[in-house]
């Protein structure tokens, strides 16, 4: 299922829009921001720019990194798909249908804060210029379950090397998009939008992910549609999913989770079996496929990748 090579030839050209539309002033800034960006046709700019569907689900699926091998059984899409977390759908887990809602074509993104230059562009632009690459990685949630993924997309440090910071730029804070017409959880209490951050060492560091595919195709909605982040070695609220904008701060961010519950969701969560959660142990972890009860790894197993990232840090509450 995964061993099909990305064939660069079948981008869908059928589906761009056509050009009818003119472009406004918000959209001349946009593509402007898309030639920084480099490399892509200048004549493809405005089409994918405008861009009514997906134009780049051909690209799936991606060669895979075998880098990462996860050691546990790959989840199946059916039970991940009805197992998830997307709390602008609702609180509950079974949100797929509500998260069906979710429009994710046009969808613009934005760069800014502490860089060289703000950046405007759409998420077809953004995947066209991203070699793309299949990973399977372990997926551990604060409530104690897992799972084991499939994600296709490219690290996250490659969005930063094109964000060009500002060499005072600390913390990169990270939201998702804001329309409670479409999202109906979004009528809720909590602080919309959903918002997470990471140090930039964090979000340079080569297990950090923006996802665009799982599965060998496009990412499903419910799973966080068209750009969600994975961070394996977190557990599962850092990994911020429909992301419309990423900002270079000097400031911690302050996270949704955070702000609903400080004492039990703090900024560094990493994933620590020895500090239990102030209302359950993290020792175990069951997953979500088979209900089979494993023991929970030190930063869910990736400790060789970023035990490091954390030296210096003993004061921090760095595994709430
Ligand atoms: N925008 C947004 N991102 C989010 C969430 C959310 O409610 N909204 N939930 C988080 C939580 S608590 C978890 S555990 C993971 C769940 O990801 P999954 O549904 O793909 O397993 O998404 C995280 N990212
Ligand atoms: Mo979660």
């Amino acid at each position: 299922m995964y061993f099909r090579q990305r064939r660069g030839w079948e981008i869908p050209e059928r589906l761009a829009t056509p050009e009818s539309v003119y472009l406004n002033r918000r959209e001349i800034i946009r593509v402007a921001g898309l030639a920084m960006l480099g490399g892509v046709a200048g004549s493809l700019l405005p089409n994918a720019a405008l861009a009514q569907s997906d134009l780049t689900a051909g690209l799936y699926p991606a060669p895979r990194n075998s880098k990462y091998a996860t050691g546990r059984r790959i989840t199946p899409e059916t039970a991940n798909t009805n197992y998830n977390k997307f709390y602008e759908f609702g609180t509950q887990m079974d949100v797929a249908g509500e998260a069906e809602a979710l429009r994710t074509r046009p969808w613009e993104l934005r760069i800014d804060g502490m860089v060289e230059k703000e950046l405007f562009f759409s998420i077809d632009d953004l995947i066209r210029r991203m070699p793309l690459e299949e990973r399977l990685y372990r997926h551990r949630a604060v409530e104690g379950w897992s799972m084991a993924v499939p994600w296709t997309g490219f690290p996250l440090a490659s969005l930063v090397e094109l964000a060009r910071p500002l060499s005072n730029a600390r913390f990169l804070r990270m939201e998702s998009f804001l329309d409670p017409a479409m999202a109906s959880g979004q009528n809720s209490f909590y602080p919309w939008p959903y918002v997470e951050g990471l140090t930039i060492a964090e979000a340079t560091n080569e297990l950090a992910f923006l996802v665009t595919g799982a599965y060998g195709k496009p990412v499903g909605k419910v799973m966080g549609a068209p750009l969600r982040l994975h961070l394996p070695w977190k557990y599962g609220f850092k990994s911020i999913k429909s992301i419309v904008r990423f900002s270079f701060v000097d400031e911690q961010p302050v996270s949704f989770w955070q702000q609903i519950q400080p004492a039990e969701y703090g900024f560094w969560a990493n994933v620590n079996p020895d500090v239990r959660h102030p209302r359950w142990s993290q020792a175990m972890e069951r997953d979500i496929t088979t209900g089979e009860l494993v023991p929970t790894q030190i930063f869910n197993g990736y400790g060789e990748f970023v035990a490091g990232l954390y030296g210096g840090l003993d004061d921090e509450p760095l595994y709430m």
